[in-house]
């Protein structure tokens, strides 16, 4: 296809497949294709990029290793309220081995996984779940008889791209939590180079559906931090988007869960909140397709820092977080605009409110993908109207 409209793109005949293949409409498709680029912080016309890379069906192969970790990461991603982002993600990639999705067991996958890995040599992507064991030669994870160490090892060293998923592969997570038994460490410890991470526990699932279509698009990761989290989903504290924030900046707190203020929806940073030193999109993106808010502190439960390394399961839950930023909520207009200046006008700040409010839009598309009524789909499709 060398279309780039998105009207014209949603005739072409590779979208038009996309209705059955996902059982969306072509018009709620184009819609997450286009708020999928927003959020990533794209420029005008990626989305018809993302369209054409995700129909023309292109599936990276994805070797899935599971480590010590909840298998929570795989459960937000793939759980069975969601069907619609559970096909989506297997659509785009071709999952050739997932210990825990895998039909097939003991030998039978253990060939499974070498034969993709050869067949897709250079070219596949490795996602690992999990931290890795490390002490007394790494004996505390073995799979089919060989460590986690061993595995991951063997596993990278023919991977077009490795990403880290959760915050146990990220940076440890839970199994790290001191004393740390078992010498838990990261994917980038054991690999002792920088890899893509997406941390939390578990991570928001969109915000691993884009990557992987910015890697399906454009053959590459997105950019990322110091931390190796992309950007688009890890710049903002979750302080700075919190609809708690006002109660925060006039002074009302909530001092015990059930009392008045927690009750009002007051802030919760005296009861141990780490939104003010925590990089992640939660309360832009939101979780699951339960509605508005459906994140911790929406339903009332400090931030604990689960995606920032020295934050989650690290600092004790009521502790004070640390002030890292008293900035305005982004949704805020500047207090000084100052003039003359056109880059001023279009801030950072500003930028990220619009994303933000995409990133927002597209949990709730994604949320709605396939609920729209026949009737709805139907007119559409007749009309041919703009998406
Ligand atoms: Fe669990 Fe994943 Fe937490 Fe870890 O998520 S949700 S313990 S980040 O590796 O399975
Ligand atoms: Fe929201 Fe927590 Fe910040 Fe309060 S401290 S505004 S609850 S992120
Ligand atoms: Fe984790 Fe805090 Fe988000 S606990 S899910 S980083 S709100």
């Amino acid at each position: 296809m060398e279309i780039t409209d998105l009207r014209a793109l949603r005739e072409a005949s590779e979208v038009q497949a996309l209705e059955n293949r996902l059982g969306i409409s072509r018009r709620d498709f184009l819609g997450l294709c286009a708020a999928l680029a927003t959020t990533m912080g794209l420029p005008a016309g990626a989305e018809a990029a993302i369209v054409k890379a995700v129909a023309a069906k292109q599936r990276p192969s994805v070797i899935w290793l599971h480590f010590q970790e909840c298998t929570g990461c795989t459960e937000s991603l793939l759980r069975a309220e969601h069907p619609t982002l559970e096909k989506l993600i297997l659509d785009i990639i071709s999952l050739d081995y997932h210990e825990t999705l895998f039909a097939a067991a003991g030998h039978q996958a253990e060939a499974a996984r070498k034969a993709a890995m050869k067949q897709h040599k250079g070219q596949y992507v490795l996602v690992v779940e999990g931290a890795i064991p490390t002490k007394d030669g790494g004996i505390y994870c073995k799979v089919g008889g060989q460590t986690a160490v061993n595995m991951l090892k063997e596993c990278a060293k023919d991977a077009a791209a490795v990403i880290a998923i959760g915050s146990c592969a990220s940076w440890g997570g839970m199994p790290a939590t001191g004393p740390n038994p078992t010498g838990s460490s990261s994917v980038a410890e054991v690999l002792g180079k920088t890899v893509v991470t997406i941390p939390g526990c578990p991570p928001n699932p969109y915000n691993f559906l884009a990557t992987v279509v910015h890697f399906l698009t454009f053959g590459k990761l997105p950019e990322v931090d110091q931390l190796g989290r992309p950007k688009f989903a890890y710049s903002r504290l979750i302080h700075e988007n919190c609809e708690r924030r006002p109660h925060f900046d006039a002074g009302r707190f909530a001092l015990e869960f059930g009392d008045s203020g927690h009750r009002a929806g007051w802030c919760l940073y005296k009861l141990g909140c780490k939104g003010p030193e925590t990089y992640a999109n939660c309360p832009t993106i939101g979780f699951g397709d339960a509605g508005e808010g459906n994140w911790p502190v929406g339903c009332g439960h400090p931030c604990i820092g689960c995606t920032e390394k020295g934050v989650g399961f690290t600092k004790p839950i009521h502790a004070l977080a640390e002030l890292k930023s008293v900035t305005p909520p982004l949704g805020f207009p500047g207090v000084h605009e100052s003039k003359g200046n056109r880059f001023d006008f279009t801030s950072a700040a500003a930028l990220a409110a619009i994303a933000g409010a995409a990133a927002a839009g597209t949990a709730k598309l994604a949320q709605n993908l396939g609920k729209g009524t026949p009737v709805e789909t139907g007119s559409h499709k007749d009309s041919g109207a703009s998406s």
